[in-house]
């Protein structure tokens, strides 16, 4: 790797979804001072990066990610100036900011599209797809036909999300002049990176596919291989699926992204995004395995995480989010950041939040959910299987209002929150994991301490030493003569003996500090240990 790539594994991310993260003025909305409050919080996790998730200007039909100004702060997140404040006081802490670019599609309250739908020969007409009929059979991610009929300019453009959000034609160079112009205007108020959004999709084949068109490198490069933009650390929401593909993204001599998100792992614990299914952690632990060697083997930065906005705590499909949370929480953690890559956490992730679990539609909000559960209605399912279906895999899950402490509306608001609070906040609030004698936050410190503290676990080689068949996970990170092994058993108790365990243990979820108090090199479920060697 070269150094631009290899510094950037000194970065530990954490991504905010504002709008529930921390709200500063009492509306019931988390805002952009209340992230700027919680930043000694941050620091104090060893956190030195921050994604934040769309903050522009929106109509919020998808939360934000329906853009209609992207020089422009949504009001109810705060104004231009509280954006700046908080870049200043994350420098001043050392913190990078990366701001969430949605390059795909606007929302349809964008002046583009206001202007572009009015007729077939005004200076935007081309700025979106616009066909006389629908070109394909296309199926937009939010449910029906990704053409709709657009009364005043009498054709259909092209949506492959919500309605409310058209796709920019990307085959129109003012639209790439567009974006530029966007990025470079973000660069200049402080911004260190962009996490971009569905990447793959700003390039479409009519008659294949809308992801991976054949132009997609190219808008990339004309966004990122330039003097300006030389520097950001870049991460594309990208369902790369071959090693050959992932390569023509990252390689660091492309000039297009540091890194990318890769997805395979977090289809694991369900059988789709609507229904559970029981998988053990070895399977995880394969898929991991498997992406962190093809990584390694070619020398491409990795992105690490098991969480995110759109998805609801993996903890709760993979591990056990009742009486062995704190363990498997933390077992999971150690089997993701202290690989090689670059650290993502998820708000709440830090002190183990859960799957919600609610059982009526009015206590969610998300625009993909409610679309799937009239979807449910309609085809004849029971309010009562359609409303488990979205309990389940609404992304309302991980949008829940953080529950900072035991006050009024768990010290997220003093109003009412946008949505229902998580429904084990009584339980699950960070203050009661602080006072815990398990907590998921002290330990996530502790292990963020340890990779900072250890080039062997930023930069050092992987090597796996237990075999795909065990009921646990062994390996070791070694850099210029330092090594570790680190120990993840999965739910069963098992004997785990491996050359390096006879070093001092200098993380462990157990309490288990001392290696000679194992009796019969025992592992408790979801027991971790990690050695220095
Ligand atoms: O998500 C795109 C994406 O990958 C979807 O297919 C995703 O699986 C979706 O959440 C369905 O569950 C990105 C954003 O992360 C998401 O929040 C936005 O809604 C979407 O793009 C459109 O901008
Ligand atoms: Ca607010």
């Amino acid at each position: 790797m070269k150094s631009k790539h290899e510094s950037f594994l000194d970065l530990v991310i954490y991504q905010i979804y504002h709008r529930s993260f921390n709200d500063s003025n009492n509306d019931g909305i988390g805002d952009i001072p209340g992230v700027t409050e919680k930043l000694d919080y941050l620091c104090d996790l060893g956190i030195n990066a921050i994604w934040l998730c769309p903050c522009f200007k929106s109509p919020n039909y998808d939360n934000g990610y329906d853009v209609s100004d992207y020089r422009d702060i949504m009001d109810e997140f705060g104004t231009f100036e509280d954006v700046k404040k908080l870049i200043s006081e994350m420098n001043k802490r050392g913190m990078k900011l990366i701001m969430d670019l949605v390059p795909n599609h606007t929302s349809n309250e964008h002046k583009w599209f206001i202007e572009s739908r009015k007729s077939k020969d005004n200076p935007y007409s081309d700025y979106y797809y616009w066909f006389d009929e629908p070109a394909n059979e296309w199926r937009a991610e939010f449910g029906g036909s990704v053409w709709e009929y657009d009364e005043s300019r009498k054709q259909y453009y092209l949506h492959s999300y919500a309605v409310q959000q058209p796709d920019l034609n990307w085959e129109n160079p003012k639209v790439v002049k567009e974006m530029q112009d966007i990025i470079d205007f973000w660069i200049d108020q402080g911004v260190s990176g962009f996490r971009i959004d569905v990447i793959d999709q700003i390039s479409k084949d009519f008659s294949k596919s809308n992801c991976f068109g054949p132009h997609l490198h190219e808008y990339i490069q004309a966004m990122f291989d330039r003097e300006k933009t030389k520097d950001l650390f870049t991460v594309g929401e990208c369902f790369a699926g071959s090693i050959d593909e992932i390569r023509r993204h990252i390689d660091e001599d492309r000039n297009e992204l540091s890194t990318l998100f890769q997805f395979n792992h977090l289809q694991l614990g369900r059988e789709n995004k609507w229904t559970p299914k029981k998988q053990s952690l070895k399977v995880m632990r394969d898929t991991i395995v498997n992406w962190q060697t093809l990584f390694q083997e070619n020398d491409l930065l990795h992105s690490l995480f098991t969480d995110n906005h759109d998805n609801s705590y993996l903890v709760s499909r993979m591990g056990n989010d009742k009486e062995l949370r704190y363990e498997s929480a933390t077992c999971m953690a150690v089997m993701t950041y202290l690989m090689k890559g670059v650290p993502f956490i998820y708000q709440g992730q830090e002190f183990g939040l859960t799957q919600s679990n609610y059982d009526d539609i009015s206590c969610f909000n998300d625009i993909e959910c409610i679309n799937a559960y009239n979807e449910f209605i309609d085809s004849g399912i029971s309010k009562e299987e359609a409303i488990k279906k979205i309990s389940f895999g609404s992304r309302d899950n991980a949008r829940r209002p953080i529950p900072w402490d035991n006050s009024k509306n768990y010290g997220f608001s003093d109003a009412q929150p946008w949505i229902p609070v998580h429904s084990r906040a009584d339980e699950l609030n960070l203050e009661n994991d602080m006072k815990s004698e398990k907590s998921v936050f002290k330990f996530y410190k502790k292990m963020l301490k340890l990779r900072k503290d250890n080039v062997a676990f930023r930069k050092g080689e992987f090597k796996m030493l237990s075999s795909s068949d065990d009921g646990f996970f062994v390996y070791t990170r070694s850099y210029n003569g330092e090594k570790f092994t680190v120990v993840c058993n999965f739910e069963e108790e098992a004997k785990i003996s491996f050359e390096g365990m006879d070093g001092e243990v200098v993380l462990s979820n157990y309490n288990a500090y001392d290696a000679s108090d194992r009796k019969d090199n025992c592992f408790k479920p979801y027991e971790i240990a990690v050695y220095k060697n």
